[in-house]
């Protein structure tokens, strides 16, 4: 017969009446909350204590019913909760659990145990805010049962009957006096079972809901474990290696596990767990693991060769682009920090994790190269990217010094205001760039002339492009900004025609440009707003007729026709040999010039040129471009 209903009350049975009311007064001190979330803490709280059974080996199947009522039932088939007497408490041990806070571990051994952050308060915290709960022990050959309410024992603990097996049935149905509204959603349980049953392969956990008619169920096993998570996650995405490294060691009272796959993606998704609880904030498990994976990836981008002696270490963000990682430790006494006592603090965990992957991932890596080297190539792809990035960021953020209204004083600007109608030739050189100004239309073309500073294209760094005095002076004229600032709706040219001698150093120039606007201004290239002028090649002269030609071909041509007797033949060999009139009437003139717009394949042309050209491995890159030009606009800005 128990105290309460005997009547006797000593000093401890009080103390407990009282641990019990603390958490009824302030049930948000032990469940977080009393909406959704803290209902759903008390479900949780119930099958941690099935997980402890299972991480201590004596469990394999854990089962949640919502029942009809909206009451929760969670069936175990571990060890049962002890029964015998307390020595200390003069009651059932199982009383002991369901009635003192934190009692919950003192009987099992020591262990690794849900425990920390908001879990762990025990099965006491879930007995104090129910309404009524009810508990059977299958363990020692006998069925017991008892039932409380509001935390207190109700009827005593007795024997129902007999079984072989052994276990823990506990269903309770949550305080409405406690509780905003009592309604559990499968869907959240589900999320978290299938999560607990990835963390801890090869158990089974079965949720059912049985309130609607049509009963719903879900079975979670995984003998993959958190390998079977990473592939999980990594549903539908093409992934490399194509089954998850895996590796499982114990060291020192500490087993790590760790799953790690990549994706052709761009972002990284690393999950850390320790004792099955995600460490949302980090903590040493989780810096070790990215530690010791930037170590071996650099290892062996050096061994490799991926990395030269004159280059820098991969960096770690660079390292984890497109990577799905798992990381879990079980410890026997986790210690949780930070803001939402969700990072793991325990120093110890560093070095073991670290020495686990060194050994395991790096074997692994020397076993299989070929992974090794993609791993280390995706690395190398992403590390240049991050520095376009950066160098287009540090750009914008001079924005304000290029944006100020003072256009440059080599532009001959239009006399028109209307984007539509006015159009910029940016010219190769001062003296056509003086031709073209004279022989221009005022009203609606604009010249920008730039001197043969930015000509070396082989050695100049886009950076330095970028700091260069005459490409200044085009961003400032175009009006757009560049990079993650850049807004075509600023634009003052609708046709932007790029006028360079048809020689090497003239296509070096182009090809520089089609480069600038490909990665700093990409939408202008979409938009249709680049075109290449067309100089003509020669002039041909017979009598008083002029003959101006583009092409070789039209030359022979050209000859056939008029005959050679009294004809010059004028090859131009820069747009600086044609005066004002000349230049109007061959290459400026809308009625008679030829001019080409540039489209994305050439924009991508050149910048792989460029790329060829600074002497840079072209090969990933250019496939990187190929593949990606048309889906990712921000590749390079
Ligand atoms: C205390 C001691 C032992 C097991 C448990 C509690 C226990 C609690 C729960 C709650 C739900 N399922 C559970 N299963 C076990 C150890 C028992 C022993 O040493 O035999």
């Amino acid at each position: 017969m128990n105290d309460k209903l005997s009547g006797v009350y000593d000093e401890s049975q009080i103390q407990v009446l009282e641990g019990l009311e603390a958490v009824r007064k302030r049930p948000s001190m032990y469940i977080g909350s009393t909406g959704s979330r803290g209902l759903h803490h008390l479900v949780f709280e119930v099958v941690d204590n099935s997980i402890d059974e299972a991480m201590a080996g004596y469990c394999n199947l854990i089962k949640v019913i919502i029942n009809k009522d909206n009451s929760v039932t969670v069936i175990d088939n571990g060890r049962g909760i002890p029964v015998k007497e307390h020595p200390q408490q003069k009651k059932s041990a199982l009383e002991v659990v369901l009635t003192i806070l934190h009692a919950g571990g003192k009987f099992g051994g020591e262990g690794y145990k849900v425990a920390g952050g908001l879990h762990g308060v025990g099965v006491s915290v879930v007995n104090a805010l129910s309404e009524w709960l009810e508990v059977e022990i299958k363990r020692e050959g006998e069925i017991y049962k008892q039932r409380y309410e509001r935390g207190v024992p109700v009827t005593p603990l007795s024997v129902k009957g007999k079984t072989e097996k052994t276990g823990t049935t506990i269903t309770f149905y949550p305080d409405p006096e406690i509780f905003e509204e009592i309604n559990f959603d499968f869907q959240h349980l589900v999320q978290r079972l299938r999560e607990l049953a990835f963390l801890n392969k090869g158990i089974k956990i079965i949720a059912e809901d049985h309130r609607d008619k049509e009963k719903k169920k879900e079975v979670f096993t995984f003998e993959g474990g958190i390998a079977s998570f990473v592939s999980f996650l990594n549903k539908n995405k093409e992934t490399f290696p194509k089954k998850p490294i895996y590796i499982e060691r114990e060291l020192d009272n500490c087993l790590v596990e760790t799953a790690l796959q990549y994706n052709t993606g761009f972002s990284e998704t690393i999950y850390s767990y320790a004792n099955n609880i995600r460490t949302q904030e980090g903590g040493t498990h989780e810096q070790a693991f990215k530690t010791a994976i930037t170590r071996l990836v650099n290892d062996h981008a050096r061994r490799l060769g991926v990395l030269k002696e004159n280059q820098e270490n991969l960096q770690g963000e660079d390292i984890r682009e497109g990577i799905t990682g798992i990381i879990s430790v079980k410890i026997l006494n986790p210690q949780f920090e930070g803001q939402t006592k969700t990072r793991l603090g325990n120093t110890e965990v560093r070095g073991i994790v670290e020495n686990v992957l060194t050994d395991e991932l790096g074997a692994f890596l020397e076993q299989n190269p070929s992974v090794a080297r993609k791993i280390c190539d995706k690395a190398l792809q992403a590390s240049r990217a991050r520095e376009a990035a950066r160098k287009a960021r540090e750009l914008t953020r001079r924005k304000n010094a290029l944006e100020i209204s003072n256009l440059p004083g080599k532009l001959a600007d239009c006399a028109s205001r209307d984007p539509h109608e006015s159009e910029l030739f940016i010219v190769e050189g001062d003296s056509a760039g003086g031709s073209a100004k004279q022989g221009r239309d005022r009203h609606f073309q604009a010249i920008l002339p730039l001197r043969g500073k930015i000509l070396n294209v082989e050695k100049a760094r886009l950076d330095k492009i970028l700091n260069n005095e005459e490409i200044r002076a085009l961003i400032t004229a175009l009006g757009t900004g560049i990079g993650e600032d850049f807004d075509i709706n600023k634009l003052r040219y609708h046709r932007v025609i790029i006028m360079t001698d048809a020689d090497v150093d003239g296509s070096h120039i182009r090809t520089l440009l089609l480069t600038f606007f490909f990665r700093f201004m990409r939408p202008m290239i979409e938009e249709g707003n680049i075109y290449i002028a067309q100089p003509p090649l020669f002039k041909v002269s017979k009598s008083k007729k002029t003959y101006y030609l583009y092409r070789e071909s039209e030359l022979e041509e050209l000859m056939m026709k008029i005959g050679r007797q009294g004809t010059t033949v004028q090859r131009y060999k820069g747009l600086g040999e044609m005066n004002p009139e000349q230049l109007w009437e061959t290459t400026l003139d809308p009625q008679k010039r030829t001019i080409l717009r540039v489209d994305m394949q050439d924009a991508i042309l050149a910048d792989n040129v460029f790329t060829l050209l600074m002497g840079d491995k072209v090969e990933p890159r250019r496939k990187f471009i190929e593949d990606h030009a048309r889906e990712v606009r921000n590749l390079d800005i």
